[in-house]
């Protein structure tokens, strides 16, 4: 392992800081990515995603020469593939989203070109069952010249393994030392190769399981948190009705030594639990009929809350008959998909801010404090601090449980709070 030489493919969330870790256990590191732009920033020493911790890992990593970036793949001892698995509308099975490896099979090409004898090729994005097998079909279709596990077992050329990622975004540097890590080698050998490049930084304990059971692992993770959140929205919408407060419900049950409930809010958001799930409904899709439900209730989740934006409006109107709707100000409290992080892709806030923006007649105030600037599908509304939403605002949404809005309640107007943060 000493002067063991890495290639990281794909420098997201994922694989730039593994390939940070790497680094910064002084192995000679190159990063591949698409993006000219990323690579170019990377090779300057800055980074292009939010993540504590990460830049100055890149900035010492690059300034001392164990890591630079690339467009096309190097020589290398070890090569991990990061790259996205998102997912594509099938127009045959429309209600079921498919599963899109694209981005893995042109890496698996990438990579066979540099390919030598002894390589180990850990693949961590999160992939349908049997994606590994797939990957090691792809690089041995372009490579006649070396064996494969597939074929050769323990005495192949290449080891080829599956090790998901299950960091958290915003404890990424720590989360990759301190996880455990499953590692599914297409033989043991395999897993044994993979376990001793990891065993570099992580300190978690390297569990050892085949490539299928590590892949379906990863993806159960998130479909078992997708569950359990559906539960917690559907038991919200429920207490609605009953005019009960799901969450003092939620605090009470949670008392009970086997009950552990998560957190209702807006719906679901992100992009590994609002996407894995489907990976594994496109492969059973008779079978996964609760992981299916649970997708569907918490894709709905938004609309429920934009029901309740238009009631609270009609409520106004109607006590109120001399105001018309362009009188009614709406401010929503956090734009991002989880609490305290800057993030606002795939963001069920995001999804409601839009439609209030599209239907409502006056401008909607948008209270996001970790951002500086409304990225272009907000334009229509108007990016507010906390201040000014509270003290104008007749409709206060809560969207985001931000620690800013914790202690700072509104005091008149209309409440509508999807986390539970000003309810109580
Ligand atoms: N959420 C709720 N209620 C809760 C918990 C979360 O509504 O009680 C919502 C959040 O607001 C957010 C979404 O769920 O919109 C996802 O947030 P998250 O914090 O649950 O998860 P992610 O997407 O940031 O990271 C998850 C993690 N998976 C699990 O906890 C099983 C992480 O460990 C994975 O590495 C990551 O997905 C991934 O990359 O797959």
């Amino acid at each position: 392992m000493q002067d063991t030489v890495i290639c990281v493919v794909g420098l997201g969330y994922i694989g730039l800081p593994t390939a940070a870790m790497f680094a910064s256990r002084h192995k000679y590191v190159t990063g591949i990515d698409i993006d000219q732009n990323v690579v170019d920033k990377i090779n300057l020493g800055e980074i292009h995603i939010v993540e504590p911790g990460l830049a100055s890992i890149v900035g010492n990593a690059v300034s001392k020469g164990y890591l630079r970036a690339a467009v096309t793949p190097q020589s290398a001892d070890v090569f991990f593939i990061a790259v996205p698995t998102p997912f594509l509308l099938d127009e045959a099975q429309i209600d079921i989203p498919q599963p899109d490896l694209r981005y893995i099979e042109s890496a698996a090409k990438a990579i066979a070109k540099v390919l030598k004898k002894g390589d180990i090729v850990i693949l961590e994005s999160t992939s349908p069952v049997g994606t590994t097998e797939k990957l090691a079909g792809w690089l041995s279709q372009e490579r006649a010249d070396l064996t494969f596990p597939q074929t050769h077992n323990e005495e192949s050329d290449i080891r080829i393994a599956y090790c998901p990622e299950r960091v958290l975004p915003g404890h990424i540097m720590r989360e990759l030392v301190e996880n455990d890590r499953i590692v599914g080698g297409l033989t043991n050998r395999c897993s044994k190769a993979a376990i001793e490049v990891y065993k570099t930084f992580v300190r978690g304990e390297c569990v050892v399981t085949n490539a299928r059971t590590a892949e379906m692992a990863k993806l159960t993770e998130n479909a078992s948190r997708d569950v359990s959140i559906a539960f917690a929205n559907e038991l919200s919408i429920i207490c609605d009705e009953l005019d009960i407060d799901v969450w003092e419900l939620i605090t009470l049950c949670n008392r009970h030594p086997r009950v552990n409930i998560l957190q209702p809010g807006p719906g679901v958001g992100g992009h590994c639990i609002a996407v894995d799930p489907w990976f594994i409904v496109s492969q059973s899709p008779i079978d996964a009929k609760l992981i299916k439900q649970a997708r569907s209730i918490n894709d709905q989740k938004p609309l429920w809350v934009i029901e309740k934006v238009k009631l609270a409006i009609a409520n106004i109107l109607l006590a109120d008959p001399l105001k018309s709707s362009s009188d009614i100000t709406i401010a929503c409290y956090g734009l991002s998909f989880k609490p305290n992080i800057d993030d606002l892709r795939e963001s069920p806030a995001v999804i409601i801010a839009k439609k209030i923006i599209a239907m409502h007649s006056n401008t909607t105030l948008l209270v996001e404090p970790n951002i500086v600037k409304l990225p272009l599908d907000l334009k229509g509304g108007l990016l507010s601090n906390i201040d000014i939403a509270l003290s104008k605002a007749d409709i206060h949404l809560l969207l985001v449980d931000h620690s800013e809005f914790s202690n700072r309640r509104p005091s008149s107007g209309i409440v509508i709070d999807t986390r539970g943060i000003w309810s109580a």
